[in-house]
C-alpha cells in the first residue's frame, strides 16, 4: 500500500481529526473487501505507525515502543501518576476507518488543542498506539494490552500464528522489534495514572440520544473459541449420500444452533464469523473445517451458559455427521464496568453526557483491571461497526477532539 501522505502540521496550527483520517484514508485500503484491512505488524499497520511516530516527533513528542510493541509518546518525561489516551490503528478484515485511528488522531489534534492554548500539563501526559487490538491477524483481541497488563501468557502470545503460519514472534522480529521481553510490564503499568480511550461508538445508542459524545459504562463478558470439526476427505461426486462424514454439516449445525442459543439468553450474542474448510474445493467433501465462535453476554454466567450449550450442540452435530470436533477457548474477558468515579466525572465536564454500555471489546477494558479508565464515544450515524458503513461525521469528531482536550486538561 502507498505511504501515507503527511499533511504539513507545524506545531503552531491545529490539525483536525478528519483531516489526519484523511491523511492514512490510502493505507490498508481493502480493493477486495471494502473498507481497510490493517492487522498487527503488516504492512499496512507498518505504516501506519511510522506515519503515527512522525506526527508525534513532529509535536515534540517523545516517542517510544514498549517491549510489547505498543507505541507510547510522552508530552514531556515520562513519569508516574501519567495520563494516558489512545487507541489503536489496526482493523478487522475489511472494517471501517474510525475503530481505532480516531482516537488516536483525536488525540493528536487534542495536543494541538492543548498546545494552542498554552496549556502546560501538571501530570505526565502521553499518547498510546496498542499492538493488534483486533486480533484480525493472530487471533487474540487486544493482544498489545493484554500483554501489558499481564493477562495473556507471553510463551503462548508469542507462538500465536497467522494464517500463513507467521508467529507473533516472527512478525515482531520483522518489524525489528525483540519478542523475547513479551509479557507483563510492571514499570510501564506503574506510570499509569488513567487511561482514556476515545472511540467511535459501535451502536445506536448516541443516535437514540440525539449526542455526539457520551462516556463507557461497562463492556460485555466475551471470548473467543476455536471449533474444529473432523471427518473424512472424499469425492463430492463419487461418495453417496449415506457414506459421507463432511464436517461442513457439523459447521452448519453449529452456526444455526448458536444463532438459537444466544436467542434464548437474555442479551447474549453469538456469531460465526469466520469458518475455514480443508483443503476447501467445490467438489470436495472437507475433511475439516475450522470455525470460530466470537459468544458476549451481559455476564460471566450468562456467557458460560451460552458457550456452555453451544459446545453441547456441536458435539451433538459432530456425533450426527461421524465426525470428531475439538473445541479451544482462544481468549476470554469477564464484565468490564469502568470506574465509575472517573466515569461520572468526565461526564460532569463534558455538561453530563449519556453514559453507555458496549458489546465490543477495548483495550481500555483490558487496562481496566490495573488502572482507572474511562472510554469517551463519538456518535456513529450508521451505528454500523466492523464494516465499511462506519461512519462519524466531521462536526462529531471535532466534538470528540473538543471533548478529549477537554478531559485532558482537567485530568492532566
Ligand atoms: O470487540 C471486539 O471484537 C474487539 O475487541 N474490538
Ligand atoms: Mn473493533
Ligand atoms: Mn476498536
Ligand atoms: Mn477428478
Amino acid at each position: 500500500s502507498p505511504h501515507p501522505t503527511s499533511s504539513q502540521t507545524p506545531s503552531a496550527t491545529k490539525a483536525t481529526a478528519t483531516g489526519l483520517l484523511a491523511a492514512i484514508a490510502d493505507v490498508g485500503s481493502d480493493r477486495r473487501r471494502g473498507g481497510f484491512s490493517r492487522h498487527g505488524y503488516d504492512h499496512a499497520e507498518l505504516d501506519l505507525r511510522a506515519w503515527f511516530v512522525e506526527q508525534a516527533r513532529r509535536r515534540d513528542l517523545d516517542v517510544r515502543t514498549d517491549r510489547n510493541g505498543n507505541i507510547w509518546a510522552w508530552w514531556g518525561r515520562p513519569g508516574p501518576d501519567a495520563v494516558i489516551t489512545g487507541s489503536h490503528l489496526d482493523s478487522v478484515p475489511g472494517g471501517g476507518a474510525f475503530d481505532g485511528p480516531l482516537g488516536v488522531v483525536s488525540a493528536l489534534a487534542a495536543v494541538d488543542e492543548l498546545r494552542a492554548k498554552g496549556f502546560t500539563p501538571r501530570r505526565p501526559l502521553a499518547l498510546v498506539v496498542f499492538a493488534e487490538e483486533e486480533g484480525g491477524r493472530f487471533g487474540v483481541a487486544c493482544l498489545g494490552s493484554r500483554l501489558l497488563a499481564g493477562t495473556i501468557d507471553p510463551a503462548k502470545a508469542a507462538a500465536l500464528r497467522d494464517p500463513d503460519g507467521v508467529s507473533l514472534g516472527e512478525a515482531m522480529t520483522a518489524a525489528g522489534l525483540d519478542p523475547a521481553g513479551l509479557g507483563r510490564d510492571d514499570e510501564a503499568l506503574s506510570r499509569i495514572g488513567c487511561f482514556v480511550e476515545l472511540h467511535v461508538e459501535q451502536g445506536r445508542g448516541l443516535i437514540d440520544q440525539a449526542a455526539p459524545v457520551g462516556v463507557a459504562s461497562s463492556i460485555l463478558a466475551h471470548g473467543r473459541w476455536r471449533f474444529s470439526f473432523t471427518g473424512e476427505g472424499n469425492h463430492a461426486g463419487a461418495t453417496p449420500i449415506a457414506d459421507r462424514r463432511d464436517p461442513m454439516l457439523s459447521a452448519a449445525g453449529l452456526v444455526l444452533a448458536a444463532r438459537r442459543i444466544a436467542a434464548e439468553v437474555e442479551g447474549a450474542r453469538a456469531t460465526v464469523g469466520r469458518l475455514v474448510p480443508n483443503p476447501g474445493g467445490t467438489n470436495v467433501i472437507a475433511s475439516s473445517v475450522d470455525l470460530w465462535l466470537d459468544a458476549r453476554a451481559e455476564d460471566d454466567a450468562r456467557t458460560r451458559t451460552v458457550v456452555d450449550r453451544i459446545r453441547e450442540a456441536a458435539t451433538e452435530a459432530a456425533e450426527a455427521e461421524g465426525c470428531a470436533v475439538r473445541i479451544t477457548e482462544e481468549s476470554y474477558g469477564d464484565t468490564v464496568v469502568f470506574d465509575s468515579t472517573l466515569r461520572d466525572d468526565l461526564s460532569a465536564a463534558l455538561g453530563g453526557v449519556p453514559a453507555l454500555p458496549t458489546g465490543a471489546g477495548h483495550d481500555a477494558g483490558v487496562l481496566a483491571a490495573r488502572v482507572p479508565t474511562a472510554m469517551l464515544f463519538v456518535r456513529n450515524p450508521t451505528g454500523v461497526s466492523h464494516a465499511p458503513a462506519e461512519h462519524a461525521e466531521p462536526e462529531d469528531c471535532e466534538a470528540g477532539v473538543q471533548a478529549l482536550t477537554t478531559v485532558l486538561e482537567k485530568l492532566a
